[in-house]
């Protein structure tokens, strides 16, 4: 690193308390009017930059890495997500990688648990009944029914951090746990959840009332709910995603749930942001949020510490905390 302030580029508008630290430490240059950069903006950021500190609207891709200037050697993700790095490429080139891990968690459970009530009980079909044109007509006992959730089957699509906290929130709504992952999590962890573990994400897909997405998006997990598996489900099911909308054949959900071959979805992230499936739209079981499963001005505040903290340790020649390698993609 340089012998001056290093020179940190962020890509996006972040919380005052945020902007003002990075200000204080290093040669911040802050993106007042909070617009999302084009490609070109991106590579001259990356040709002045000591450190980048994208978002996940920004696309670090291998072509925009490969015209990065001598100087840069961090990009300090803002975000838990990696998905819009290209960290096999930063890594060949010697840039580190770091993102924000463990800070949105509880919120983006909080914001999964959100959608499957939302979804399973009509909430925003409700709430828009009342309006200014008065159209509730009053209640009646077979009107804007739902379905219940207590001690129905969940099904959990990645049991990482989010994944728990999920379940945590799920089992005490009193849903029964089930999850799919790469490896069974610790014993202990699945007593606590009394979580049964399927090997066969097929076989648990087929099983399940409600399905929660909640794995990275990484090349092997791209389309994983993919249009066979996703035809096995009960017509009936719930999918509830707050991951990353390429983890699901958006094409293929939005024309089972146009035809009738699913229950509901809640979906808080999309295959083609901020592009939604027309299909999706104007659909009563279709929940549809603009990506704010870590939208709280606590997480926000917290990822910039996290930001920061990995800057800062890198600056002054360690290793960052959140980093990033390419064998964790
Ligand atoms: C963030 C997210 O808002 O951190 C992530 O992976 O998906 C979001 O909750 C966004 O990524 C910030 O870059």
């Amino acid at each position: 690193m340089p012998n001056r302030k290093p020179v940190v580029i962020i890509t996006r508008k972040l919380p005052e308390a945020v902007e003002t630290r990075l200000r204080e430490l290093f040669d911040a240059r802050l993106n007042d009017d909070d617009h999302a950069m084009s490609q070109a903006e991106l590579v001259e950021a990356v040709k002045q930059a000591d450190v980048l500190v994208p978002t996940v609207t920004d696309k670090i891709s291998k072509a925009v890495i490969m015209q990065a200037g001598e100087n840069l050697k961090l990009i300090a993700n803002f975000g838990n997500g990696v998905d819009n790095i290209d960290v096999e490429t930063a890594n060949l080139r010697g840039i580190s990688v770091t993102n924000t891990p463990g800070v949105l968690t509880e919120d983006t459970a909080d914001m999964t648990m959100a959608l499957i009530l939302a979804v399973a009980r009509r909430v925003i079909e409700g709430s828009q009944v009342i309006g200014d044109d008065n159209s509730w007509q009053g209640w009646s006992p077979t009107w804007m029914l739902g379905h219940r959730t207590y001690g129905k089957r969940l099904g959990i699509v990645g049991m990482g951090r989010i994944g728990q906290a999920v379940a945590r929130r799920a089992k005490a709504f009193g849903l029964q746990i089930h999850y799919n992952n790469r490896r069974p999590v610790h014993a202990s962890i699945e007593e606590e959840l009394e979580a049964t573990y399927w090997e066969s994400l097929g076989q648990m897909l087929a099983r399940m009332d409600i399905v929660s997405v909640n794995c990275p998006h990484t090349p092997g997990t791209y389309h994983l709910l993919s249009a066979p598996l996703l035809k096995l489900m009960k017509p009936d099911a719930i999918i509830v995603n707050t991951a990353r909308g390429e983890i699901i054949d958006e094409n293929a959900l939005a024309r089972m749930l146009e035809a009738n071959e699913l229950g509901g979805v809640g979906l808080d992230v999309f295959e083609h942001e901020p592009a939604v499936n027309r299909k999706l739209l104007n659909n009563p079981k279709a929940v549809l949020l603009p990506h704010m499963g870590s939208a709280t001005i606590e997480g926000r505040i917290d990822m910039g510490e996290k930001v920061i903290i990995n800057i800062k340790t890198f600056v002054d020649g360690h290793t960052p905390p959140d980093r990033v390698l390419p064998s964790m993609v």
